[in-house]
């Protein structure tokens, strides 16, 4: 009796249910670096690092512990170039009675391994993917007969299931189940944002690095500077660095932007919990240990365990709820193609450049970077969602399509209709002045609407909203700006939507 067992470049965790009742002394696990899994997308080259590195240093763990582990290194010329080919080959070679496998992240390659019975001719067997808190057939049943899918609600189950910031009464800590409403501080250069965790290359990284600069070299982005952890251990010393010296801020300007800080409070974490090398309970529990110590306030950690087992939970619940269909959605009917500026960075919009600059150097930039300057600018122009979708996709760390897709093209774009908010999260400049210090910096005004110089935001928010009156003017949530939109003069508005219309005819100039 031997079984092969599979494990992805995202399934980097000991405890994955493919290992469970595993044994070393029969079963082998097989491990590839593959072309079509590296090619997909045009993936940014520090993740490229960061997979085929903690890939490599995973495979020497288990190594360690006794295990059989056949690894194949990325060639390009090798004859093996997607993960059925690899695993053809050592069904041949060991014979096992089947395959096993931790269902797989994404859509595209789940539906690819549920076929490979036949190729193969050796039964798999697929198992639920334990390290969520909610596995996708408890989401379905949440999500059943409800007319809206609301995040809060389902982040309160998330709440009582974990007991996380519970009382032994099964109350919400502190008497509320979320202080968002105390996360909206500006900042202003204090206090000092913590440098972020780095880990100095070691051999197996460095030659990854050679790997990744010879054979990607048109992929986006740079390697110059990796500093992520590749192993389990260092990204645990990550998260104990988050919880010291960001976390107790992490509240107040979660939603701030800074010209000279790429990191400001946030966790940094996100490409470790993706691929394997971090738990999203431990993660959690060390933020909640934090707040019963009196080492963080409430609203930082409140805030912290509501991203992960709230939105990061949420969004793979729609995905799987959704997909295939998902991912065709364009509810806006939007047809811009994305402007070449998204790739370069090359752009007078100081907000734009620098949200761009920092995914390019870091494979990184935070939510509110995310949502508010590069997803807001998209949503506002009109951009296709499948353009603008595999932008996310191939720019950061932590992208994969199961988080990726629902919020860019739920969240960011409002495609699917609202699952991921009940009004879009359109802004003006005047959001983005309030929320970091990028205007001063830019050669646009960001109080000026219809002028040469004017912000392209302010324009291009009021054209969104009067080409969208159909369908968002009688949304409760929008009404206000519809009143101060029907409120201005009627010049002013033509003046306004003339240069909205302009700069639409020369999104690749601003
Ligand atoms: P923090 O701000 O410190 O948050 C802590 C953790 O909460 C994160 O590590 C992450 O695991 C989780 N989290 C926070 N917000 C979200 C969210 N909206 N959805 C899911 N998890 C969340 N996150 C990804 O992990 N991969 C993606 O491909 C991705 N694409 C995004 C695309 C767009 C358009 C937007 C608006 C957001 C996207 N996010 C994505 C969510 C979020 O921006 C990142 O998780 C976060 O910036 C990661 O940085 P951090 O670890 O410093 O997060
Ligand atoms: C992201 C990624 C990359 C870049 N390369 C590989 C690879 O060569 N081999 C592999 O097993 N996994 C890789 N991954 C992660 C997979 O693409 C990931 O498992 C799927 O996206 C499913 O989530
Ligand atoms: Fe961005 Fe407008 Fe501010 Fe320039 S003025 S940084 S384009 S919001």
């Amino acid at each position: 009796m031997a079984n092969l067992i599979l494990i992805l470049g995202d399934q980097l965790s000991h405890h994955l249910s493919a290992l469970e009742g595993a044994d070393p002394a029969t079963d082998r696990i097989v491990m590839a670096e593959v072309h079509d899994e590296a090619s997909y997308t045009n993936h940014h080259k520090k993740k490229l690092v960061l997979v085929f590195s903690a890939m490599r240093h995973f495979a020497r763990e288990l190594t360690g512990k006794g295990w059989q582990v056949a690894y194949y290194r990325y060639d390009p010329d090798s004859p093996h170039k997607d993960l059925l080919s690899v695993v053809q080959e050592q069904v041949l070679s060991l014979s096992p009675d089947k395959l096993v496998i931790t269902e797989c992240g994404e859509w595209r390659l789940d539906n690819q391994i549920r076929k490979w019975f036949d190729a193969l001719g050796v039964p798999v067997e697929i198992r639920p993917d334990s390290r969520f808190i909610a596995g996708k057939a408890v989401f379905a049943r949440w999500a059943e007969g409800r007319k809206q899918l609301r995040m809060e609600f389902f982040y309160r189950e998330m709440r009582r299931k974990t007991g996380l910031l519970m009382t032994p009464g099964d109350e919400p800590e502190g008497g509320h189940w979320n202080y968002d409403a105390d996360n909206r501080r500006k900042w202003k250069g204090q206090p000092p944002a913590p440098a972020p965790f780095r880990v100095e290359p070691d051999d197996i990284t460095r030659e990854v690095i050679t790997l990744v600069d010879g054979h990607f070299r048109d992929h986006f982005g740079t390697t110059d500077d990796f500093h992520f952890a590749v192993t389990a251990d260092r990204a645990r010393e990550a998260l104990d660095h988050f919880i010291d010296f960001a976390l107790p801020c992490f509240g107040d300007y979660q939603d701030a932007m800074a010209d000279q800080e790429d990191w400001l409070f946030h966790a940094i974490l996100s490409p470790y919990l993706n691929c394997g090398l971090l738990d999203p309970m431990e993660v959690c529990e060390a933020a909640e240990r934090a707040w019963y110590a009196g080492q963080a306030p409430l609203n930082a950690v409140e805030g912290f365990i509501r991203q992960i087992i709230g939105w990061r939970e949420f969004v793979r619940g729609i995905y799987w709820l959704k997909m295939p269909e998902y991912a065709s959605e364009n509810r806006l009917d939007n047809d811009r193609s994305l402007p070449w500026f998204y790739w370069s960075g090359e752009t007078g919009m100081h907000c734009l450049h620098r949200t761009i600059d920092s995914t390019r150097r870091n494979g990184y930039a935070h939510h509110i970077q995310r949502l508010m300057v590069t997803g807001n600018f998209a949503l506002l122009a009109g951009i296709k969602p499948e353009d603008i979708c595999d932008w996310y996709l191939a720019v950061y760390a932590d992208a994969y399509d199961w988080v990726e897709l629902p919020n860019t093209l739920g969240m960011v774009m409002h495609a699917d209709g609202g699952y991921l908010g009940s009004k879009p999260y359109a802004a003006s400049g005047k959001y983005i002045h309030r929320m970091s210090d990028y205007c001063g910096q830019c050669r646009y005004n960001v109080n000026h609407t219809s002028e040469e110089d004017a912000c392209p935001f302010n324009a291009l928010y009021w054209h969104f909203l009067d080409r969208h009156k159909d369908d968002f003017s009688r949304n409760p949530r929008m009404v206000m700006m519809y009143r101060n939109w029907q409120r201005q003069d009627p010049d002013h508005r033509n003046a306004t939507l003339e240069r909205a219309n302009w700069l639409l005819d020369h999104l690749d100039e601003l």
